[in-house]
C-alpha cells in the first residue's frame, strides 16, 4: 500500500510542502482542474503539474479525476468525439508516467452532501447528507441551493439537463458505460494506465436520476463489462459504506486484482438514507476500517490509498473535507493499521524464506 494525499493544485491552501511533512505520505493525487470537461489534456499541461509535485519531493501517483462529459453518460451523438478526447487525456497521463486514473459515471452531480459544516460536539465540523434536506432542494433554481457545489448550472441549463436525462434510465446508463469502456480500456491498457471507477456517492439515486455504481454486484458488473485488469475500481469506503446493504470486506475480496486505488473514509449512518462523516478510525462510525484493510491486504493490494475527507479541526479553514490536519491524522491511523496487519501475519508470509536465511 502506498499512502497518498489529494492536492487541488497551486491554489490549494494545503501546500505540497505541508503534505510532504506527513510521515509516510509520498504520493500525490491530483488533476488538471483548469482544463474544461471534454477537452483533451496536453503533454505540457500534465508535465508542468508533475514537475511541481516532483520539485516538492513527492510523486504524482494518481489522476483524480479526468471528468467524463455529460454527453458520454447520456449517450448523446457527440459522445464519440468526447470519448476520443478522454482517451487522449489517458494517453498523455500514461506517457507522463502516472499509472492510475480515477473517474466517475454519476449523472449531473458528482458527490453530494446537504451540509458541509455539520457542527460536532467537539467543535469540529464535518460533511453530512440528509435525504429530507435534499428533498427540500429546489433544482428549478439551478445549482444555487446546493452547498459547495463545484459545477454551477443556471436554471435553464439545469432544466435542459434534467430533461435530457428523462430518456436515460439505469439500463441505458449501463449501456453507455459499456460503450465508453469498450473504447477507453484498450487505450489505457496499451499505455500502462489502470482506470479506477469511483462509486456513486451516496450510492442511491438522487433527484430521480439513475445511479448505478452502488453495490457489490454493480462493481462486479463493471469489471465484467470489459474484462481487462486495466478496467478497475476506486474502492471508496465512505461512498459504499453509507449504504447498510454493502458488506465492504466481502466486496474487496470479490474484486481481487481490480482495485487500483482506495479512498478510506468513515461514515456514521444516521438513517437509511442519512449519514455523517466521522473521524477515520473504525470506532467512530459504521465502516470497519480494520476489516476493510485486512481484506485489502489479503488480496495483495499494493496500490495508492488516500485518507478521504477529514473534518475541519484546530481552527483550520478552507475546502470542506480537504483540510490538512484531519486528513493527516487519517493517514497516520491508516498506516498504523496497515503496519499492524502486515506484522501480525505469520513470519513466513511477511518475508519469503530464501535459502540464505535458513541457518
Ligand atoms: C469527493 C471525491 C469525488 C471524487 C470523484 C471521482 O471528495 O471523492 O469528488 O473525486 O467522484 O471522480
Amino acid at each position: 500500500m502506498q499512502m497518498t494525499m489529494r492536492w487541488f493544485g497551486p491554489g490549494d491552501p494545503v501546500r505540497l510542502e505541508y503534505i510532504r511533512q506527513v510521515p509516510g505520505v509520498n504520493g500525490i493525487v491530483s488533476s488538471l482542474h483548469d482544463v474544461a470537461v471534454g477537452t483533451a489534456w496536453t503533454t505540457d499541461g500534465i508535465e508542468a503539474h508533475a514537475e511541481r509535485i516532483d520539485k516538492a519531493g513527492l510523486r504524482f501517483a494518481v489522476v483524480e479525476s479526468i471528468p467524463v462529459h455529460e454527453d458520454i453518460k447520456l449517450g448523446a451523438p457527440s459522445r464519440d468525439r468526447l470519448i476520443d478526447a478522454f482517451a487522449e487525456s489517458v494517453r498523455v497521463v500514461g506517457a507522463a508516467g502516472v499509472p492510475v486514473v480515477c473517474y466517475n459515471f454519476m449523472p449531473v452531480f458528482d458527490w453530494m452532501r446537504t451540509d458541509l459544516h455539520l457542527l460536532r460536539d467537539d467543535g469540529s465540523t464535518a460533511l453530512a447528507f440528509s435525504q429530507s434536506a435534499l428533498d427540500d432542494v429546489d433544482l428549478s433554481r439551478g445549482t444555487g441551493d446546493l452547498p459547495g457545489w463545484a459545477t454551477t448550472y443556471d436554471a435553464t441549463a439545469m432544466s435542459e439537463l434534467l430533461h435530457a436525462w428523462r430518456s436515460v434510465n439505469a439500463e441505458r446508463l449501463w449501456e453507455n458505460l459499456a460503450y465508453f469502456l469498450e473504447r477507453v480500456v484498450p487505450v489505457a491498457a496499451a499505455c500502462g494506465v489502470n482506470l479506477a471507477l469511483h462509486p456513486d456517492d451516496p450510492p442511491w439515486p438522487i433527484f430521480g436520476l439513475p445511479r448505478i455504481i452502488t453495490s457489490g454486484p454493480a462493481l462486479q458488473r463493471v469489471t465484467s463489462l470489459h474484462d481487462d485488469p486495466a478496467n478497475g475500481i476506486t474502492f471508496c469506503t465512505g461512498s459504499l459504506g453509507s449504504s447498510a446493504a454493502n458488506d465492504l470486506p466481502a466486496m474487496v475480496r470479490a474484486l481481487e486484482g481490480r482495485i487500483h486505488f482506495t479512498h478510506s473514509r468513515n461514515v456514521l449512518r444516521t438513517g437509511a438514507y442519512d449519514f455523517e462523516e466521522v473521524p477515520h478510525p473504525g470506532a467512530f462510525g459504521d465502516v470497519d476500517m480494520f476489516a476493510v484493510l485486512a481484506a485489502l491486504h489479503d488480496i495483495g493490494f499494493d496500490g495508492p490509498m488516500r485518507p478521504d475527507h477529514g473534518r475541519m479541526i484546530w481552527g483550520e479553514t478552507g475546502r470542506a473535507g480537504y483540510g490538512l490536519h484531519d486528513r493527516a491524522l487519517g493517514a497516520m491511523y491508516l498506516q498504523g493499521l496497515w503496519e499492524a496487519i502486515v506484522r501480525q501475519q505469520p513470519v513466513f508470509q511477511q518475508q519469503p524464506l530464501s535459502p540464505r536465511r535458513i541457518p
